[in-house]
Protein backbone atom coordinates (compact mmCIF):
# COMPACT_ATOMS: atom_id res chain seq x y z
CA UNK A 1 0.00 0.00 0.00
CA UNK A 2 1.35 3.16 -0.97
CA UNK A 3 -0.59 6.25 0.41
CA UNK A 4 -0.01 9.94 1.95
CA UNK A 5 -1.38 8.90 5.24
CA UNK A 6 0.33 5.73 5.50
CA UNK A 7 3.21 5.73 8.32
CA UNK A 8 6.00 2.55 8.94
CA UNK A 9 6.07 3.35 12.26
CA UNK A 10 2.68 2.75 13.22
CA UNK A 11 3.18 -0.58 11.21
CA UNK A 12 4.18 -2.77 14.23
CA UNK A 13 5.36 -2.06 17.66
CA UNK A 14 7.93 -5.34 17.74
CA UNK A 15 10.90 -4.85 19.00
CA UNK A 16 14.22 -4.57 17.07
CA UNK A 17 16.78 -7.01 16.89
CA UNK A 18 20.04 -6.88 17.90
CA UNK A 19 22.00 -5.62 15.47
CA UNK A 20 25.63 -4.38 17.00
CA UNK A 21 27.25 -7.49 14.56
CA UNK A 22 25.61 -6.63 11.54
CA UNK A 23 27.53 -5.11 8.53
CA UNK A 24 24.70 -3.55 5.91
CA UNK A 25 25.96 -2.71 2.18
CA UNK A 26 24.24 0.28 1.09
CA UNK A 27 24.07 0.93 -3.01
CA UNK A 28 22.70 4.16 -3.87
CA UNK A 29 21.87 5.92 -7.17
CA UNK A 30 23.57 9.25 -8.29
CA UNK A 31 20.44 9.95 -10.32
CA UNK A 32 18.24 12.46 -8.61
CA UNK A 33 21.13 12.64 -6.15
CA UNK A 34 18.78 15.73 -3.79
CA UNK A 35 16.71 12.65 -3.02
CA UNK A 36 18.63 9.72 -3.48
CA UNK A 37 21.65 11.13 -0.70
CA UNK A 38 18.91 12.31 1.93
CA UNK A 39 17.27 9.18 1.83
CA UNK A 40 21.06 7.45 2.28
CA UNK A 41 21.35 10.00 5.11
CA UNK A 42 18.02 8.55 6.92
CA UNK A 43 19.19 4.95 6.57
CA UNK A 44 22.80 5.52 7.87
CA UNK A 45 21.69 7.26 10.55
CA UNK A 46 18.32 4.79 11.48
CA UNK A 47 21.41 2.04 10.96
CA UNK A 48 23.20 3.98 13.73
CA UNK A 49 20.47 4.24 16.15
CA UNK A 50 19.37 0.47 16.02
CA UNK A 51 23.30 -0.20 16.78
CA UNK A 52 24.77 -1.27 13.23
CA UNK A 53 29.05 0.18 13.79
CA UNK A 54 29.28 2.81 11.10
CA UNK A 55 32.34 1.01 10.14
CA UNK A 56 30.28 -1.60 9.16
CA UNK A 57 28.22 0.26 7.20
CA UNK A 58 29.40 -0.38 3.31
CA UNK A 59 28.38 2.85 1.07
CA UNK A 60 28.82 2.70 -2.78
CA UNK A 61 27.31 4.75 -5.32
CA UNK A 62 26.20 3.44 -8.89
CA UNK A 63 25.05 6.22 -12.13
CA UNK A 64 21.15 5.39 -11.72
CA UNK A 65 18.89 2.77 -10.70
CA UNK A 66 19.08 0.47 -13.43
CA UNK A 67 22.60 0.04 -12.11
CA UNK A 68 21.86 -0.68 -8.79
CA UNK A 69 21.23 -4.53 -9.84
CA UNK A 70 24.36 -4.93 -10.65
CA UNK A 71 25.45 -2.64 -7.65
CA UNK A 72 24.11 -4.91 -5.03
CA UNK A 73 24.79 -7.55 -6.91
CA UNK A 74 29.06 -7.27 -6.48
CA UNK A 75 28.11 -5.73 -3.16
CA UNK A 76 26.76 -9.71 -2.13
CA UNK A 77 29.50 -11.24 -4.10
CA UNK A 78 32.31 -8.94 -2.17
CA UNK A 79 31.03 -6.60 0.29
CA UNK A 80 30.86 -9.46 2.90
CA UNK A 81 27.67 -8.05 3.87
CA UNK A 82 24.78 -9.60 5.86
CA UNK A 83 22.05 -7.35 3.99
CA UNK A 84 21.69 -4.85 1.57
CA UNK A 85 19.85 -1.97 1.05
CA UNK A 86 19.38 -0.67 -2.90
CA UNK A 87 18.43 3.24 -2.70
CA UNK A 88 17.04 5.07 -5.86
CA UNK A 89 14.82 7.26 -6.98
CA UNK A 90 12.89 7.28 -10.18
CA UNK A 91 10.66 10.00 -11.50
CA UNK A 92 7.98 9.76 -13.72
CA UNK A 93 8.60 11.96 -17.16
CA UNK A 94 7.07 12.26 -20.38
CA UNK A 95 9.04 9.08 -21.95
CA UNK A 96 8.19 6.18 -20.90
CA UNK A 97 11.81 5.16 -19.25
CA UNK A 98 9.53 5.37 -15.90
CA UNK A 99 7.95 1.91 -16.56
CA UNK A 100 11.74 0.25 -18.05
CA UNK A 101 13.87 1.54 -15.54
CA UNK A 102 11.27 0.80 -12.43
CA UNK A 103 10.21 -2.72 -13.47
CA UNK A 104 14.25 -3.27 -14.91
CA UNK A 105 15.18 -2.16 -11.14
CA UNK A 106 12.39 -4.26 -9.43
CA UNK A 107 12.93 -7.49 -11.17
CA UNK A 108 16.31 -7.69 -10.66
CA UNK A 109 16.27 -7.19 -7.14
CA UNK A 110 13.80 -9.42 -6.53
CA UNK A 111 16.10 -12.20 -8.84
CA UNK A 112 18.28 -11.22 -6.42
CA UNK A 113 16.68 -11.98 -3.30
CA UNK A 114 15.72 -15.36 -4.97
CA UNK A 115 18.91 -16.35 -6.27
CA UNK A 116 20.98 -15.29 -2.93
CA UNK A 117 20.78 -15.89 0.96
CA UNK A 118 21.19 -11.98 1.76
CA UNK A 119 18.24 -10.08 2.01
CA UNK A 120 18.37 -6.92 -0.99
CA UNK A 121 15.99 -3.87 0.77
CA UNK A 122 14.03 -1.82 -1.84
CA UNK A 123 14.36 1.28 -1.48
CA UNK A 124 13.69 3.03 -4.80
CA UNK A 125 11.01 6.14 -4.80
CA UNK A 126 8.97 5.83 -7.87
CA UNK A 127 6.94 8.89 -7.87
CA UNK A 128 4.78 10.83 -10.05
CA UNK A 129 7.19 14.04 -9.64
CA UNK A 130 9.78 15.46 -7.51
CA UNK A 131 7.44 17.18 -4.80
CA UNK A 132 6.26 13.39 -4.14
CA UNK A 133 9.84 12.57 -3.79
CA UNK A 134 11.02 15.37 -2.00
CA UNK A 135 7.59 14.52 0.54
CA UNK A 136 9.68 11.14 1.69
CA UNK A 137 13.39 12.18 1.89
CA UNK A 138 13.08 14.29 4.67
CA UNK A 139 9.94 15.82 3.98
CA UNK A 140 6.41 15.87 5.53
CA UNK A 141 5.44 12.45 4.87
CA UNK A 142 9.43 11.59 6.93
CA UNK A 143 12.08 9.82 5.76
CA UNK A 144 11.81 6.81 4.16
CA UNK A 145 15.63 6.11 4.24
CA UNK A 146 14.76 5.01 7.71
CA UNK A 147 12.16 2.46 6.56
CA UNK A 148 14.98 0.69 4.19
CA UNK A 149 17.14 0.71 7.45
CA UNK A 150 14.67 -1.28 10.00
CA UNK A 151 13.80 -3.70 7.45
CA UNK A 152 17.52 -4.64 6.57
CA UNK A 153 17.93 -4.98 10.13
CA UNK A 154 14.98 -7.00 10.57
CA UNK A 155 15.45 -8.79 7.54
CA UNK A 156 19.20 -9.95 8.58
CA UNK A 157 17.48 -10.95 11.69
CA UNK A 158 15.11 -13.29 9.87
CA UNK A 159 17.48 -14.94 7.73
CA UNK A 160 20.23 -15.52 10.90
CA UNK A 161 17.30 -17.08 12.83
CA UNK A 162 16.40 -20.19 10.42
CA UNK A 163 20.17 -20.50 9.37
CA UNK A 164 20.70 -20.95 13.76
CA UNK A 165 18.03 -23.65 13.42
CA UNK A 166 18.81 -25.22 10.79
C1 LIG B 1 18.02 7.54 -17.99
C2 LIG B 1 17.33 7.73 -16.67
C3 LIG B 1 16.16 8.50 -16.59
C4 LIG B 1 15.54 9.16 -17.79
N1 LIG B 1 15.55 8.71 -15.42
C5 LIG B 1 16.06 8.14 -14.31
C6 LIG B 1 15.41 8.31 -13.05
O1 LIG B 1 14.39 9.01 -12.89
N2 LIG B 1 15.97 7.72 -11.97
C7 LIG B 1 17.11 6.94 -12.05
O2 LIG B 1 17.55 6.41 -11.02
N3 LIG B 1 17.72 6.76 -13.21
C8 LIG B 1 17.25 7.35 -14.34
N4 LIG B 1 17.88 7.17 -15.54
C9 LIG B 1 19.18 6.45 -15.56
C10 LIG B 1 19.08 4.92 -15.61
O3 LIG B 1 18.77 4.39 -14.33
C11 LIG B 1 20.43 4.32 -16.05
O4 LIG B 1 21.46 4.87 -15.26
C12 LIG B 1 20.74 4.58 -17.51
O5 LIG B 1 19.69 4.12 -18.34
C13 LIG B 1 22.05 3.87 -17.95
O6 LIG B 1 21.94 2.45 -17.80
Amino acid sequence: MSSSSYNFQNMTDAPMPEASDMRIGIVVSEWNNNITEDLLAGAFETLKKYGVKEENIIVRSVPGSFELVFGCSQMIKYGNVDGVIAIGCIIRGDTPHFEYISGGATQGLIELNLKSDIPVVFGVLTTNNLQQAEERAGGMLGNKGDEYAITAIKMVDYARSLKKNS
